[in-house]
């Protein structure tokens, strides 16, 4: 079978903006692109709303995309089994498209989800902890579906619920979670699902939730993240892979990211600098710039600076005007941008102990690199013999030391 694979559109993201009909633009050319490729059916992974309780504009949003497949005949048999092994044949009239909820749809048990009501109006089937059997003369494939529950549970649920792949079938494994292999952090809000958690014998994994699309190689078996068809968050690693979907062949186990056409673009750039004067911060920042505009957008970008390091001695922050550098280029892109520049006297300070670090001197040269260097911002003016009182002190010559500094003191205060 051909499946077509997408994710995280997001219906009702950046309601009431200049963005507001980006989820739809993008996603429902990647819908129209897969229904092109004569799939079978199509899977979701999660997501699909931006909110667990979507807004008139969204639903209507949703409603566009599901209506393309539409017109588009049914030709496999679905069969849902429940947690408790009991089977339901779903009938069902035009192209499946098959779907998990996310983690931004999720509501507690009792409540209705925007997926059920997707589910009653005939546009997806949905998963919860469920499987679907789709068959098309002798081949089957199952997903076994579990839908976005909150992190901390995740890897509970997951357990729990113990998917097994079915014999004799292709088996695909699809949910919405974090994981902890891909977050810098260990945090058990965040994620609690390991790559190394995941049941083996699955032809294939499938995760939403994260928003890059890459495919990785695992103990598990093939891992697709699925990546998202809007950008909701400009991260560097979203920045670098343009949004797109997948088509899989469950024959040859092939799987092929393909780019939406007309996307919203996104830079993401991170600038480091180092004693810089407000002149070079706005060099820097106008050939950045320059670089993005030699081509030209059907849309306005997405473009995120980051800016830290050092300014020079007596430069603040608030002096630099950093609104004020990127202001030319407000009106051409959709600029946010984010400033971390370090005190000079603290960064001063750490690089000197970095130094320090290094030469591998010992404790004593330490405190008497440090005595002289205080000692400079003094009006001491070299009125005695730093390293000899030093070494005296070493020594425990208090006599010597306090000799010697009586004597200078009245030297250096005529
Ligand atoms: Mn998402």
């Amino acid at each position: 079978m051909k499946i077509g694979i997408l994710s995280d559109t997001h219906f009702g993201f950046a309601q009431g903006t200049e963005r507001e009909n980006d989820a739809l633009f993008q996603s429902q050319q990647a819908l129209e692109a897969i229904l092109k490729e004569k799939v079978d059916f199509v899977l979701l992974a999660g997501d699909l709303f931006d909110s667990n309780q979507p807004s008139p504009e969204a639903w209507k949003q949703s409603f566009s995309f599901f209506k393309l497949a539409q017109p588009i005949p049914n030709s496999l048999a679905l069969e849902r089994e429940n947690r408790s092994g009991e089977k339901q044949k779903i009938e069902w009239n035009c192209l499946p498209i098959v779907s998990i909820h996310g983690t931004h749809e999720y509501r507690p048990k009792d409540f209705v989800n925007a997926l059920e009501v997707l589910e009653k109006s005939g546009f997806l089937v949905h998963l919860h902890a469920q499987k679907l059997f789709l068959r098309k003369g002798k081949e089957i494939v199952v997903v076994h579906g579990l839908s976005g529950v909150p992190e901390k549970v995740a890897l509970n649920a997951l357990k729990q619920w113990n998917p097994r792949p079915e014999k004799n079938c292709h088996n695909i494994f699809v949910l919405h979670q974090s994981i902890t292999d891909f977050l810098p952090t260990k945090d058990e809000m965040a994620a609690t699902i390991s790559l190394s958690d995941f049941p083996r014998g699955f032809d294939l994994l499938v995760n939403g939730h994260l928003h890059w699309p890459k495919v990785h190689e695992t103990p598990g078996g093939k891992f697709l993240l699925t990546g998202s068809t809007i950008c909701t968050q400009i991260k560097k690693l979203e920045a670098e892979h343009p949004k797109g979907y997948w088509i899989y062949n469950t024959i040859s186990k092939k799987l092929d990211f393909r780019e939406i056409l007309r996307q919203r673009k996104m830079f993401y750039k991170k600038m480091v600098f180092e004693n810089a004067t407000r002149e070079s911060v706005q060099e820097k920042i106008n050939l950045f710039f320059e670089g993005i505009f030699k081509q030209s957008f059907e849309l306005k970008p997405l473009v995120r600076v980051k800016l830290g390091g050092t300014l020079q001695r007596g430069l603040e922050p608030k002096a630099l005007n950093l609104a004020g550098l990127l202001a030319p280029w407000k009106e051409k892109c959709l600029l946010s941008f984010e400033e971390n520049f370090a005190s000079a006297s603290l960064q001063q300070k750490i690089a000197e102990l970095r130094k320090l670090q290094k030469s591998k001197t010992s404790i004593t040269s330490h405190g008497m690199a440090l005595l002289e260097k205080e000692l400079e911002k003094t009006a001491f003016n070299k009125a005695f013999d730093v390293h000899l009182i030093f070494e005296w002190l070493e020594y425990g010559e208090i006599d010597k030391v306090i000799e010697a500094l009586t004597q200078s003191k009245k030297e250096s205060n005529p």
